[in-house]
């Protein structure tokens, strides 16, 4: 009796030690905000176009708007970002949302969509063609609302109508 106590008490206090771990920021990597510089690389995931991707999950822990944004930054940025965004931790044609090539300023890619809480949800920072590697920067946050396009220029096509490229 006194030792399926001790073990009670030890699984408690895990859990308590656990759940305030989250708050150091590193155990919370799937929570948002995320943003930070990264690179398209040859070593990167392939998709059907030829094209490398790098994949992110995060975790909506309440429901609302979310912007992702990838950017050309960096020493050698890559010419031509392109987005695919999916619900759940696994990228597929059955999984995915939608996807954007130019909504953000120049040929730069936006997403502004509607997240539920509870969730997981899986985004590839991709180019718009095979051969383009380098560096970009990228973002993903609660906005609380619906955004715009950023900058909405002629020839913009609506968030959401770039084609799915599958994986290879
Ligand atoms: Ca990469
Ligand atoms: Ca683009």
């Amino acid at each position: 009796m006194r030792k399926v106590y001790l073990y009670v008490s030890l699984g408690l206090m895990c859990a308590i030690i656990a759940g305030c771990g989250g708050h150091g920021g590193g155990s919370s990597g799937n929570r948002l905000p995320m943003s930070g510089n990264e690179t398209i690389s040859s070593s990167d995931t392939t998709l059907g176009d030829g094209s490398k991707c790098d994949t992110r999950t995060f975790y909506a822990d309440e429901s609302g708007y979310v912007t992702i944004t990838m950017s050309r930054s960096g020493g050698d940025p890559v010419g031509d970002p392109y987005l695919m965004i999916y619900s759940g931790e696994t990228p597929s044609a059955e999984t995915f949302l939608g996807s954007d090539d130019d909504d953000g300023p120049g040929l730069d890619a936006y997403y502004n969509f509607w997240v539920s809480s509870g969730n997981y949800y899986s985004v590839r920072f991709n180019t718009r063609s095979s051969g383009d590697l380098g560096t970009y920067s990228y973002s993903i946050h609660y906005d609380n609302r619906s955004q715009p396009m950023p900058s909405a220029e002629p020839g913009d096509k609506p968030t959401g109508d770039a084609p799915l490229k599958l994986s290879q």
